[in-house]
């Protein structure tokens, strides 16, 4: 029996939302109009996508829980263990459809291109709008500087993450409706200060802050995240002998 693409949105969103993810759903011919097709999806226009995005809340409800009850021996990055096990239990969920799922930090092998953009996919989901350069009405930077654009949450503004795509080969959409994403950094001069804050000062946090936010990041998530990779490993040894961080649910 064909699959409804509604039912498969619940399915996802009964998974990931109560481990602080969202899910956002778009049409593979939306993602497509607005790149080169070097970085083309190569699925049918209707085909129903996911963007998944980490909100503030993740680090706290899969995270920390995931990194207790499993051994990290630091071959991968354990935040990518921790999204991809995530990843895993949706499609576990799909024993019927074929689910593909590509992650942010994916690229393909020999040119290094990355397989999804995951801020053009989570603007045309609706989810946050991805701001660049060639949204000001004045460019004020150099033609050859390069200016990298950014996605802004109209609930988190820059404290999340993409993560990546699922992408239901076998399911269609076609009466999808697509959404905008809200326009929150709506004047020139709020765009030219956050694509500078996050392109300049990317390291003080603060283009994350371009709006009034519900939820940012704690503390405790901002040390971990500004900890270089190969340091990470006593932070993690220290979640781990907190007896409260423990979850058996995962
Ligand atoms: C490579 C990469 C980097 C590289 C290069 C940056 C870059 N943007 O190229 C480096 C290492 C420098 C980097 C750094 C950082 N990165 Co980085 N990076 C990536 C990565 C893996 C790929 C980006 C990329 O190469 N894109 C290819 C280029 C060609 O895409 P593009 O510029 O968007 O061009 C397309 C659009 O313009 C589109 N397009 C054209 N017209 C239109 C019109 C519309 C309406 C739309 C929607 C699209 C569209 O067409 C073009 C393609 O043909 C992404 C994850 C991912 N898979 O997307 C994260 C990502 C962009 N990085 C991210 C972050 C947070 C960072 C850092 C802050 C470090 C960090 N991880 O904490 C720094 C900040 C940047 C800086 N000041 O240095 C986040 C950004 C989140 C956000 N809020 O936007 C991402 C999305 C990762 C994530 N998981 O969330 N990064």
């Amino acid at each position: 029996m064909e699959t409804d693409w509604k039912t498969c949105l619940q399915k996802v969103a009964g998974i990931l939302h109560e481990v602080g993810f969202e899910s956002h759903p778009f049409k593979i011919a939306w993602y497509n109009m607005n790149i080169k097709p070097i970085f083309y999806l190569d699925y049918a226009e209707d085909t129903l996508a996911v963007v998944i995005i980490s909100t503030p809340a993740m680090y706290e409800k899969a995270f920390k829980p995931f990194i207790c009850k499993r051994d990290c021996l630091g071959v991968k990055d354990p935040i990518d263990e921790c999204i991809e096990h995530y990843f895993a239990k949706v499609k576990e969920a799909f024993p019927e459809n074929e689910v593909i799922s590509i992650h942010d930090y994916e690229l393909h092998g020999g040119t290094r291109r990355p397989k999804v953009l995951v801020q053009t996919a989570a603007h045309v989901a609706g989810a946050a709008r991805y701001y660049q350069r060639s949204d000001l009405t004045t460019d004020p930077w150099e033609e050859k500087k390069k200016i990298f654009g950014v996605s802004v949450h109209p609930k988190y503004g820059g404290w999340f993450a993409i993560r990546g795509v699922l992408i239901f080969k076998d399911v269609l959409c076609s009466d999808l409706q697509r959404k905008e994403p809200p326009d929150v950094v709506p004047t020139d001069e709020l765009k030219k200060e956050l694509l500078e804050r996050y392109n300049f000062h990317w390291q003080d946090w603060s283009f994350r802050d371009i709006i009034p936010v519900e939820n940012r990041y704690s503390e405790e998530q901002k040390t971990y995240f500004s900890t270089l990779p190969k340091d990470r490993l006593q932070l993690l040894n220290s979640l781990k002998s907190d007896a409260s961080n423990i979850d058996n649910t995962l």
